[in-house]
């Protein structure tokens, strides 16, 4: 008798346990840029308190480390308009009521311009070598970018987000992917909110009805599975030598 190969890890996720499949799974980082996280960028123009954001670095970092260790597929995103903002509709230019509007120059450059530095991944959680980087220039990650078309040459059937704000691009992005088929986990400890009732009521949204847009689980519960994925097969192996 062999032993047994288990390659899905089972993540304890509400509304139920969340089925990783882990040679068809991918991260994706939410718009983990200065623009929002820093002072002084388009977050923080608009009057919110961004070190509630910068709190979660060292969980997405944990988080991202897993995928990096096992060499499973990292994809980060970022809200960038081009320097001609030609693709920004002036709607959005003109909403909120901010210090500064976007395209306009504050403390890290022009705010949500692909290329200033206020526009790049906070440092802790950088890109390296081989992940993708995609500049979007709505809220949720398939408009305008092509992302669709990568994931499925990839053959990527499993999302796994972090990132920010839960409600805005986190949500729009899942509920986005949800629509196309994907199945999506929310890392909870690893996505943030101005609003904490946002955050709240965004997890409560996405897990009603048995799960309608997706699964959300705290980082722990993944390590926690993929822990008892390792000790799985040793497992299977002692059962086959015994007589
Ligand atoms: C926002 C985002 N909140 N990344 N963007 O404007 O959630």
């Amino acid at each position: 008798m062999g032993v047994l190969m288990v390659s899905t890890i089972s993540v304890a996720a509400r509304p139920y346990p969340y089925a990783l499949d882990p040679a068809h799974t991918a991260l994706v980082v939410i718009d983990m840029q200065r623009d929002f996280i820093e002072p002084g960028g388009f977050g923080d123009s608009l009057g919110n308190d961004v070190a509630r954001l910068a709190a979660i670095i060292p969980t997405v970092a944990g988080l991202v480390d897993i995928f990096r260790t096992h060499h499973w597929p990292v994809i980060h995103t970022r809200e960038a308009h081009r320097p001609d903002l030609s693709d920004c509709p002036p709607s959005k230019i003109a909403r909120g009521n901010p210090s500064l509007h976007i395209g306009e120059t504050g403390a890290m450059g022009r705010l949500l311009v692909a290329g200033e530095p206020g526009n790049q991944i906070v440092e802790a959680l950088a890109p390296v070598d081989g992940e993708i980087v995609i500049d979007k220039p709505g809220k949720g990650m398939f408009w305008a970018t092509g992302l669709h078309e990568r994931l499925q040459s990839m053959g990527i059937t499993h999302l796994v987000f972090a990132g920010v704000t839960t409600e805005v691009c986190v949500q729009t992005s899942m509920r986005e992917a949800n629509d196309r088929g994907y199945e999506c986990l929310l890392i909870e400890d690893a996505t943030e909110s101005y609003f904490p009732a946002f955050k709240a009521a965004t997890i409560d949204m996405i897990i009603a009805q048995g799960g309608i847009v997706g699964w959300v689980a705290p980082l722990a519960a993944l390590q926690h599975g993929l822990a008892q994925q390792r000790a799985r097969p040793a497992a299977a192996a002692g059962e086959a030598s015994a007589p």
